[in-house]
């Protein structure tokens, strides 16, 4: 498995696919939003995530579900720091998912090993020169705008052609602000101003992601999508409880593909699945 360079020991030597437990601390995130709102829970939810066998958990703060707006930069930081804070003390690797370079900076001086930000360093004109000062892995997503209007965004001539041009657009704005490309990770943005169509055409074509010569992130867990997918007889989407199953498959085929992390909701069955991928490709 090629990682990041960057990551902690323990991570830096898994041989398999990376298993990212999400932990939004909100209380309108549009898969569990308000779950693990109280700083005590969301705590007690990531040392489970982590027991369950997430290699990471990924912190978030601010909802990116369609239509979120943003929240203040001090409500940010009071969701996410306190629960970064124990996480770290309890030696679970934490990545903090932002859009703001401000909170990136906190988290990451608390002890957070990864930055995640679905704008991919758009949203915040502080975060690549941030980036360009310390050594952590950066997670860029492929993003066209904020929550509040990326589904008017969700069009394209060809979507996986666009989607690798424009994150190859944001490479080169990284490594032009100084940021060492041998850290970062890329991500397609599942959900993110793309349809079902779109989403499935990018994941029918990870060897175009993966030509960009960056590891790669997946975060299709408990999405639209796969609720549109089992949707019933009736075209109602399957709820979101009903999805994990689906997420499930979607692990064990990007793992088998190479794919490097999987963002998922409920971690123990990916675990599995990326176990199951690794024996099946036989040793390396
Ligand atoms: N999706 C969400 C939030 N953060 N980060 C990355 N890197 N990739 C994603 O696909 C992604 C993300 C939104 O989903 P959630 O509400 O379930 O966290």
């Amino acid at each position: 498995m090629r990682h990041p360079v960057g990551l902690p020991r323990d991570l830096a030597t898994l041989d398999r696919t990376v298993v990212m437990g999400i932990l939004n601390v909100t209380p309108d995130s549009f898969s569990d939003g308000g779950r693990w709102h109280d700083a005590t829970d969301a705590i007690k939810r990531g040392r489970l995530l982590r027991e369950a066998g997430a290699d990471i958990v990924d912190v978030g703060g601010e909802s990116t579900r369609p239509g979120a707006e943003r929240i203040p930069e001090a409500e940010e930081l009071a969701r996410v720091l306190p629960v970064v804070e124990a996480l770290v003390a309890d030696a679970v690797p934490v990545s903090i998912d932002t859009m703001r370079a401000s909170v990136a900076a906190r988290c990451v001086s608390l002890g957070a090993c990864i930055v995640n930000d679905v704008s991919g360093g758009q949203a915040d004109p502080d975060m690549l020169p941030f980036l360009a000062g310390v050594d952590v892995p950066y997670i860029a997503m492929h993003w066209r705008g904020p929550s509040t209007i990326m589904q008017t965004l969700a069009s394209y001539d060809d979507v996986v052609s666009d989607v690798c041009r424009e994150i190859d657009q944001r490479l080169w704005a990284l490594q032009s602000a100084g940021v060492d490309l041998d850290r970062v990770v890329v991500d397609p943005g599942l959900g993110f101003a793309k349809d079902s169509a779109h989403n499935w055409a990018l994941l029918r074509d990870l060897d175009a992601l993966m030509a960009l010569g960056r590891p790669l992130l997946l975060g299709a867990s408990r999405k639209r999508f796969l609720g549109e997918l089992l949707a019933d007889r009736d075209g109602q989407p399957r709820p979101l409880e009903g999805r994990e199953a689906a997420g499930d498959a979607i692990t064990a085929l990007a793992a088998a593909a190479g794919v490097w992390g999987v963002r998922v909701h409920e971690v123990a069955a990916s675990h599995d699945a990326v176990m199951v991928a690794r024996a099946w490709a036989g040793p390396s």
